[in-house]
């Protein structure tokens, strides 16, 4: 039988990363649609990332991207952080948004902007220094639109050069988290395309270099929890970009499209021991709220992983291994959808009401009034966004 103290504990002990950018604007190609209240800058981002902790109690960290985040000094940043309880997370890397990388940044034919691509690289790793920051979290755009447009073996060769360097240059505590897509905004071969592209570099590097595993980056049907069960028993999960998806790399709110699917990938999480904090995976957001409000998508979406969390957590693992070693297919089956078929949202009230929060998230956040005052005060300057 499940533990349901354990249960609990892990559930209050759990943390959910918030995506800075998920506070500011972001849309599709064919348009943006600005939103009354959004931040301004990386500080008003943080400030609504509190709100989210506050409401859920499990979102005490926000991934900062670079150079939508840049400021003067993060230091600053990261004591405006700690003052409303809040921790700097992950250090994403943009090399995706300067003309000179139209070709590629890191596996680019031309020496010289390569050498510009790991110079943002290195800067990353000095602000990681600044915010206190464990992870380096790199995703690369690089790739080609044609066949015979660059060369497959040249473009790796290049790759794994410079992420040597930037592995040189990490702290004994720092890490570099290496994030793999199928394709977009490159068509024909993506250079870092899926798990074992990712992985492979990795091996090669060192320990410190980790998968990252954005739920929106494989093909359809791809089994998402295989990949994230073998990674853990290689020991080389580093993190999650939750989201969802009905087709492409939508980024939709995590569980929104397919909370069955997360449930399957957190059951493998939390039966190879996953949520341990020794195991050191980052569970991270990396949505864009394109027509929803923003802080209630986060909200709902870290309610989400919450649930799918919970589900994981109850599921007997006994009764299942002994259906498992049996043979009993059904049997074994039964057991994980008896857990994805209970219904988690009176624990999680129940557990919210032990940590002295609102059961009620959503209703904590319009409680709050943070919303109008946002909208009321947040009058001119430029909204924050992809800047793309
Ligand atoms: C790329 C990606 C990556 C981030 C970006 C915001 O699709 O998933 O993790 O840099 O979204
Ligand atoms: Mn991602």
């Amino acid at each position: 039988m499940t533990d349901l103290s354990a249960v609990k504990a892990a559930l209050k002990a759990q943390e959910i990363e918030t995506p800075s950018w998920g506070y500011g604007n972001s849309g599709t190609r064919f348009k943006v649609f600005a939103q009354e209240g959004v931040p301004r800058d990386p500080f008003e981002k943080l400030e609504d990332a509190a709100q989210v902790h506050a409401a859920t109690g499990v979102a005490p960290r926000v991934s900062l991207h670079i150079p939508w985040d840049r400021v003067e000094d993060y230091a600053v940043l990261a004591a405006f952080a700690g003052e409303r309880g809040l921790t700097l997370g992950a250090v994403n890397s943009n090399t995706f948004q300067d003309d000179d990388f139209r070709i590629g940044s890191v596996c680019h034919p031309d020496a010289k902007v390569r050498r510009k691509a790991v110079e943002h690289l290195l800067e990353c790793v000095d602000i990681m220094d600044a915010t206190g920051s464990r992870d380096l979290k790199l995703w690369f755009a690089d790739g080609t639109n044609y066949p015979g447009q660059d060369d497959i073996t040249a473009r790796q060769d290049r790759l794994a050069e410079a992420l040597a360097e930037v592995y040189a240059r990490l702290g004994d505590e720092q890490r570099m988290i290496l994030e793999y897509k199928l394709f977009e905004p490159a068509f024909y071969t993506t250079d870092v395309p899926d798990w074992g592209t990712s992985y492979a570099h990795c091996l090669k590097l060192g320990p410190k270099a980790k998968v990252v595993v954005d739920t929106g980056h494989h093909a359809p049907g791809t089994n998402i929890e295989f990949i994230v069960a073998f990674l853990l028993r290689e020991g080389r999960l580093g993190a999650f970009d939750f989201n969802s998806r009905f087709y492409a790399d939508d980024d939709l709110m995590v569980g929104s499209a397919d909370p069955f699917q997360l449930f399957r990938i957190l059951h493998e999480v939390a039966k190879n021991d996953g949520f341990a904090p020794g195991k050191q995976v980052a569970f991270m957001l990396d949505q864009c709220h394109n027509i929803e409000g923003k802080i209630p998508a986060v909200i709902r979406s870290v309610m989400n992983v919450q649930e799918a969390t919970a589900k994981a957590l109850l599921v007997d693992l006994d009764a299942l291994g002994a259906a498992q070693q049996a043979g009993d297919v059904l049997g074994a089956n039964a057991v994980l959808m008896d857990a994805y078929n209970t219904d988690v949202r009176p624990l999680l009230a129940e557990v919210r009401a032990e940590q002295g929060l609102n059961p009620d998230p959503l209703a904590a956040y319009r409680a709050s009034g943070w919303q109008q005052r946002i909208v009321a005060e947040r009058v001119g300057g430029t909204q924050a966004g992809w800047g793309a």
